[in-house]
């Protein structure tokens, strides 16, 4: 225990970033197709920045998800039965609160939270923030990257390991399969995968949601760019781009998009690059894969999983699911 009430271990090599960072721009911009991964728009401004779209009229998944947590919490701690609850990308654990409302109100005296992040600022205020509400939860937090780094998580047994939010989305299909399969390899009997996924619904709403009147999904997408002259250097002009949320439909997911307005040359000192790129492409900075419950079901069979619950809005527009693995599903 630390003099914060909970403990705090950090996984990440210290150049993990930097070098993460400057691979993927690297890899990114010199693509025939340009494309940035999603996680690097999370610095600081960019985590604000996304925890004021969660709060937008146009943006449904949070609140959808938070009613349906709200409601069926209960039915989902006690089809899990866990004591320990382990978050991957907790970010604020806003969420997260009405699962351990739950949990706590069926073994008070033994529940533990862990929150496994990349953001310590983030794992810091969410779990001093939820020692301060619940005394008696035992609370850890663990910097690393979920999708590296599994290996880092508290043995097993009775486990319930959430992954919320439609965090799930960001993944293409291929990322997808393998981290639900490293995911199913450090599970055991008795642990549980509690998975929010957003489902495909009307393009009139899904694009508003991501291309919000306001224009924060804009600022946030823009952001990305602050974030590589900053941390890389470089000199985007950010007037030089705008912003374009995308419905894929044969893909079924949202492309976030920054589109050139006019010739650009950047310079990436960072990464000793020079990018050009011509009036009217684009910089893919993020997809948001929608789901459809049996092609999921089939995704998470095929990485070894089974379901024990789905639970879903009056409009069916998110769902969270319950499941264990396979060859363990004897009862
Ligand atoms: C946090 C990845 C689930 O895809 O809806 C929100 C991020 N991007 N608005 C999503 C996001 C634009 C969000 N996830």
């Amino acid at each position: 225990m630390t003099p914060h009430g909970y403990t705090f271990e950090d996984h990440l090599p210290a150049d993990f970033s930097d070098q993460s960072l400057r691979a993927d721009v690297t890899e990114g911009l010199t693509a025939t197709q340009k494309w940035l991964p999603p996680k690097w728009f999370y610095d600081k401004v960019g985590s604000e920045l996304f925890e004021d779209i969660t709060a937008l009229p146009e943006y449904y998944p949070t609140r959808t998800e938070r009613t349906i947590l709200h409601q069926n919490a209960a039915d989902m701690v006690r089809a899990a039965g866990s004591e320990t609850l382990i978050e991957l990308g907790s970010g604020s654990s806003e969420k997260t609160r009405l699962l351990l409302d739950a949990m706590l109100a069926e073994v008070p005296d033994r529940a533990s939270y862990v929150a496994l992040d990349v953001s310590e600022d983030a794992l810091r205020s969410a779990c001093a923030g939820l020692v301060a509400i619940y005394p008696r939860l035992r609370v850890a937090a663990l910097r690393a990257d979920f999708t590296h780094q599994l290996e880092v998580l508290p043995p097993g047994g009775a486990r319930t390991i959430a992954f919320l939010g439609s965090t799930i989305g960001n993944f293409e299909p291929t990322e997808r399969a393998s981290f639900l399969r490293s995911l199913r390899s450090v599970m055991t009997a008795g642990d549980h995968f509690l998975l929010g996924a957003d489902l495909v619904k009307s393009a009139e709403v899904l694009v508003p949601a991501y291309d919000d009147a306001a224009g924060v999904t804009a600022a946030f997408n823009l952001n990305v760019l602050d974030v590589l002259n900053q941390r890389l250097d470089a000199d985007f002009d950010r007037s030089a781009f705008r912003h374009k949320a995308v419905w894929n439909a044969e893909q079924e997911w949202i492309e976030m998009r920054l589109r050139a307005t006019h010739d650009v040359v950047a310079r990436v000192p960072g990464v000793g690059l020079r990018v050009d790129i011509a009036r009217g492409e684009d910089i893919r900075t993020e997809i948001s894969a929608k789901f459809r419950r049996a092609p999921l079901t089939a995704e998470l069979a095929a990485a070894g999983f089974v379901e024990r619950g789905w639970w879903t809005d009056e409009q069916e527009w998110f769902s969270v699911s319950l499941w264990v693995l396979a060859e363990l599903d004897n009862a």
